[in-house]
């Protein structure tokens, strides 16, 4: 198939790399919103890729006729209805694997922000007070010695935990199944996992299973020493559990890099001093967003030109 006069739809922003290699590539159609397409009928028959950052909903889909593939920036795909699209046989992609490393050292930089207070440390000399009051609180939480879960042992997870083995920290982690190539202690539910460490770092997707999984019973279980660090998705935590366990000293202290209605971030987050906070930047290095918006255009490419794509999710997965 001639790649040339393919029209993909594009609803909302996406990255201008990616936008840039489409536009050399395919005949662009762009629409603010995948709520309101305000597509004629004879666009919408024209459209037979997608790419998208974001939301692509049951309702657009059902109204493009022609549609064969959506390629989905970033990893997690939660904002397109897989379901939907794999009814319609569309082929949906991610972008897996370019963005671990950075996603994993993100989450060790908030481990360490979180359990030693450093951008407290750097506000405070930023505010000319270690000359006025002398040196900042030792942070009352230190790394050494801590038992460290991970909540998702996946292609992320497996790169935390590599770079916490030089840490000398202990690793255990819970997933659905164990795995059998590491030989860290496996817990089979969240809730074990979370009695037998003193620190839990989250990087699973948004799937119903997962939304609330870190509820009120997790942080208890967690205790008094505890971290919760979540680089996964924000609908993960029960985010009013979290305020007060984080309140009420149930756990010590937690680093948020995601949150569940983005970019809206709860108030009461904000006038805690024990949590580190950051705006979803895990993967949002120019390299490695370039990376992503790559696989997403070469994603389009190789699907148009070959009828193969690269990296389909698994519940549209690629049938010859
Ligand atoms: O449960 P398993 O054996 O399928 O392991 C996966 C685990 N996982 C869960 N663990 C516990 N309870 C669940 N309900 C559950 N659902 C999934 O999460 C696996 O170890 C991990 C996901 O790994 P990957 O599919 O390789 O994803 P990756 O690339 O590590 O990214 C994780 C997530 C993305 O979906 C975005 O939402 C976020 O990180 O950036």
């Amino acid at each position: 198939m001639s790649a040339e006069r393919i029209t993909v739809l594009i609803p909302g922003r996406i990255h201008p790399r990616a936008r840039a290699r489409l536009a050399d590539r395919f005949e662009l159609l762009e629409i603010a919103s995948a709520d309101q397409p305000g597509l004629t009928q004879t666009q919408a028959a024209k459209v037979v890729g997608a790419a998208v950052s974001g939301q692509f909903p049951a309702s657009l889909i059902d109204i493009l006729p022609n549609l064969k593939m959506i390629a989905s920036f970033g990893v997690g795909y939660d904002g397109v209805d897989v379901q939907a699209a794999a009814a319609r046989g569309i082929v949906v992609t991610h972008t897996p694997d370019v963005l671990n490393d950075e996603v994993a050292d993100t989450a060790i930089a908030l481990l360490l922000n979180t359990v030693r207070r450093l951008p407290a440390a750097e506000n405070y000399l930023r505010a000319g007070r270690w000359v006025q009051e002398g040196s900042f609180p030792l942070s009352p939480l230190s790394l050494k010695g801590r038992h460290v879960g991970i909540h998702g042992l996946g292609r992320i997870g497996l790169e935390i935990a590599a770079r916490l083995e030089p840490f000398k920290v202990t690793i255990s982690y819970h997933t659905r199944r164990p795995r059998d190539d590491v030989s860290y202690g496996y817990h089979d539910t969240l809730l074990s996992l979370a009695s037998a460490v003193d620190t839990l770092i989250s990087i699973v997707p948004k799937t119903p299973e997962t939304i609330g999984a870190i509820n009120a019973d997790v942080l208890k279980a967690l205790g008094p020493n505890g971290v919760l660090i979540n680089v996964g998705r924000g609908t993960t935590v029960d985010e009013p559990a979290l305020i007060q366990a984080l309140k009420e000293g149930t756990i010590a202290a937690a680093g948020l890099d995601v949150f569940a209605e983005e970019p809206k971030v709860p108030a009461e987050f904000l006038d805690l001093e024990n949590i580190s906070l950051l705006p979803h930047v895990a993967s949002a290095s120019i390299p490695t967003r370039n990376a992503m918006a790559d696989l997403v255009v070469d994603n389009l490419i190789a699907w148009f030109d070959t009828g193969r794509p690269l990296t389909p999710v698994p519940e549209t997965p690629f049938k010859a």
